[in-house]
């Protein structure tokens, strides 16, 4: 962890020193996970005769199958069987907002890694042999891998959609510039360590529990329940934690344990499924390419007046959450702009690639690089620097969103102040200049990346969890909610929220696995909502059972219920110790026969959207930030380095400051790698090329930037997030789109011809020839 500066050397008032290591929670997964000990899917111990699949996908990116002969693969020795579309009982159907994904293949492919049949054997090995001796004769048809071409052949997922506020073609009339201009963002490998997987163990009575690596249990138990044609209370679904998600789960788990249920419900045994590298790079889709086209126009003091953009998303060959990835993009439109006048329309367009799908941001980082580049472009043309634009049009108090949200307690200016003034944004302005006016083979730029992010689902049904608190007799305590432990250290504030209602003991909490028998109808664990949504179920829990606590005491003490106390596992009474002990009061209320458990459910109040006019209060509040890139760019290889990232991030109240920084340190080399050095490459046929690690370059430790400083904004915090510790997942995501615009600053500064382009990534390739570019 870098060492953040004291508050003298940065002499601001506003900003509060993040004394990480003296108020850090640690991670309670940290034990297990440094000595290798975590159990992940595929650690479960396994039911003797287990069975072992691997999943036969098709070889081309559209088509008609003719004929397929699994007679070879059938007959290798330790090939239990193979199943297809023919052996679906229930639905061949996996969609989750539209119903346009079959499980396997039936007559048509329509993308390149597309499931046709599950291969049951004794090993996986056995299970990987006879694959490669399955035959398939397929009439290819034509196959579309761009946004673009895709609306050209009016091939669409659903139809478009459009957010307005004020009128943006009228508006462009009466401002003094107007630019255009054209932008594409690539797709983004989640990348998770613990690829896709699932175990099953068929219980009795045709009862089934499975094991999965998903975000969303409830997502997986639906799609099993269709697929089977079971009722949902026939399948449990257990997850302990993943090893990484980043959307690549929320519902893209379905598949691979539908299938594993559909072979141990079929054979009555148990059966896993562990896609390996290759397998999960293939068959799964990714975050979501866009190309796009804008149109924005300012005034002379550089007030952007009106925008209008036109968002192409790749949707692929399936809905998947295309829809509500289209619309978060349009949510996040503008960043964090206050526009008078914007018109924004998103098309899923369907494509042969894999179903892509949700990935940290959820389309608003696709949204947000669309304004930073029109942003650039106008400040190229008016021959300024970005940040004045920026400056000129940031969100203020009770401005409204395009969809009609009135924004309360903005950050936007506090924290782009803050960075501006505690990094001196100028002075490092004036030292590249100085340092560019001297080197000429290597050339430096800055850039700023201001961020608003909306916290909640946007589909309002979706914002609620539960929480199941059981106080056993000992004293200690037992916590199921919906939450799913990926890696992001939900269960750390879980756990603490837990330990700061009851003033208990941490150890004496226990964080259970997520399961859908203890918490039903869960929304997955996803938009940064996590810990809010079962953050605050749990809190009710546990004033509920501290009510009926307090009770007790009440009766005990002839003491008034408000005089009342739980402090450091001992009973207070107007702030006086008593010798009520937290085990004593336990064992009181078990002699009382006073319920010990309580379940507990949040519903964001407030919350609400209108599809029909495109307007509502779709989020419970925003989280705000600035982030200041530096990076180097060595003109003669293309090669490029981050000098410095500066962040000044508003986190509310953080619980776990040290978690909270390790997700915002997280999430900007994610996106710093989703703009600079990621690059998904599908060939004219559909085919994946990025399909390994050695074509597919991901942050590494030498990629990160050099210096990385993350300041607290010290804020009141908002009432609707958690402890007032607002949610921290994906929003510091976006901070990494200000890597693209330092480096084409750079570029710049080497190759005065050259045209700024917005195609990301921008890899050293890219660098390379802009360098050289007339
Ligand atoms: N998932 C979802 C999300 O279903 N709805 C959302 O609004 C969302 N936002 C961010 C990430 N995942
Ligand atoms: Mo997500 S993109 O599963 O929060």
């Amino acid at each position: 962890m870098h060492k953040v500066k004291t508050n003298n050397e940065l002499n601001a008032k506003k900003i509060e020193v993040f004394d990480a290591l003296k108020k850090s929670v640690k991670n309670i997964d940290s034990n297990t996970h440094l000595r290798g000990e975590s159990i992940y899917v595929d650690d479960i111990n396994i039911r003797q005769g287990t069975f072992f699949a691997v999943v036969f996908d098709a070889p081309v990116a559209h088509g008609k199958i003719k004929s397929i002969d699994y007679s070879k693969a059938e007959a290798v020795a330790g090939v239990e069987r193979i199943f297809t579309y023919k052996d679906i009982p229930g639905e061949n159907q996996i969609g989750g907002i539209l119903p346009d994904e079959p499980l396997f293949a039936k007559e048509e492919i329509h993308f390149w890694g597309m499931p046709i049949a599950l291969i049951v054997a004794e090993s996986e090995f056995i299970a990987r042999k006879a694959r490669a001796l399955i035959t398939i004769d397929i009439e290819e048809l034509p196959v579309i891998t761009t946004a673009k071409e895709a609306k050209e052949k009016n091939s669409f997922i659903n139809a478009p959609r459009s957010f307005g506020l004020g009128n943006a073609d009228k508006a462009f009339k009466d401002c003094d510039y107007v630019f255009e201009g054209e932008t594409f963002s690539n797709g983004q490998e989640h990348l998770y360590i613990e690829t896709q997987g699932s175990y099953v163990e068929p219980l009795e009575n045709g009862n089934l529990k499975v094991i999965s690596s998903t975000q969303g249990p409830t997502a997986v138990q639906k799609a099993i329940s269709k697929v089977l044609g079971l009722p949902m209370h026939k399948i449990e679904i257990d997850v302990t934690r993943l090893g990484g998600g980043f959307g690549g789960k929320e519902d893209q788990a379905n598949p691979w344990a539908a299938m594993t249920a559909l072979a141990a419900y079929l054979l009555n045994q148990s059966v896993k499924l562990i896609l390996n590298r290759h397998d999960d790079l293939r068959m799964t889709g990714k975050r979501h390419p866009y190309e796009s086209t804008f149109k924005i126009g300012l005034t002379k003091n550089l007030k952007i007046q009106a925008y209008k953009v036109e968002f192409l998303q790749n949707s692929g060959a399936a809905a998947d959450l295309s829809p509500a990835i289209a619309e978060r993009t349009l949510f996040h439109a503008t960043n964090s702009y206050f526009i008078p006048n914007v018109a924004t329309t998103v098309y899923s367009c369907k494509t042969n690639l894999p179903p892509n799908t949700a990935f940290r941001g959820f389309g608003g980082p696709q949204g947000m690089f669309v304004i930073e580049s029109a942003i650039a472009k106008a400040a190229s043309e008016l021959g300024i620097a970005p940040r004045k634009i920026q400056e000129a049009n940031l969100f203020q108090e009770n401005d409204v969103f395009s969809y009609g949200q009135i924004a309360k307690q903005v950050e936007a200016k506090n924290t782009w102040n803050a960075a501006k003034n505690i990094f001196n944004v100028e002075a490092l302005e004036q030292n590249i200049k100085e340092f560019n006016a001297s080197s000429s083979n290597l050339k430096k730029g800055l850039a700023l990346m201001p961020i608003t992010f909306g916290i909640s689902f946007t589909n309002t049904m979706m914002n609620h969890a539960r929480a199941l608190v059981h106080i056993y007799q000992d004293g200690s305590v037992g916590i199921s909610t919906a939450a799913v432990e990926m890696g992001q250290g939900v269960n750390t504030k879980l756990l603490q929220i837990a330990a700061q209602f009851f003033s208990i003991h941490p150890e004496k909490i226990k964080i259970e696995s997520t399961n859908t028998t203890r918490v039903a109808n869960t929304s997955p664990s996803a938009a940064s909502s996590t810990a809010d949504l079962n953050g605050k179920a749990l809190a009710k829990a546990c004033e509920a059972l501290l009510s009926r606590l307090k009770n007790i005491v009440t009766e005990e003490f002839n003491a008034s219920k408000e005089t009342i106390q739980l402090k450091d596992e001992f009973v207070y009474i107007n702030n006086e110790k008593t010798a009520l002990t937290w085990n004593e009061l336990i064992n009181k209320a078990m002699m009382k026969r006073v319920a010990l458990t309580e379940n507990a459910h949040y519903a964001t109040p407030v919350i609400h959207f209108d599809k029909t006019k495109e307007k509502g209060h779709p989020f419970a509040y925003h989280v705000y930030g600035t982030a200041v890139f530096t990076a180097t760019v060595d003109c003669v290889r293309g090669t490029y380095e981050f000098d410095d990232v500066k962040i000044v991030h508003d986190y509310g109240k953080s619980m776990s400051q040290g978690i909270d920084l390790g997700q915002v340190e997280g999430a900007l080399i994610q996106g710093i790698g989703w703009m600079t050095m990621e690059e998904i490459a599908f060939n004219k046929k559909g085919k994946l090329l990025s399909n390994s690690l050695s074509t597919y370059k991901v942050p590494d430790i030498f990629s990160i930037p050099k210096n990385i400083d993350i300041l607290p904004l010290e804020t009141e915090g908002n009432e609707m997030a958690i402890l007032k510790s607002k949610a921290v997942g994906e929003p510091p995501l976006m901070y990494g789109i200000g890597a693209y615009f330092a480096i084409q600053n750079a570029i710049k500064a080497f190759n005065p011809n050259y045209k700024l382009k917005f195609h990301a990534p921008m890899t050293p390739e890219k660098v390379l020839t802009s360098l050289y570019a007339n």
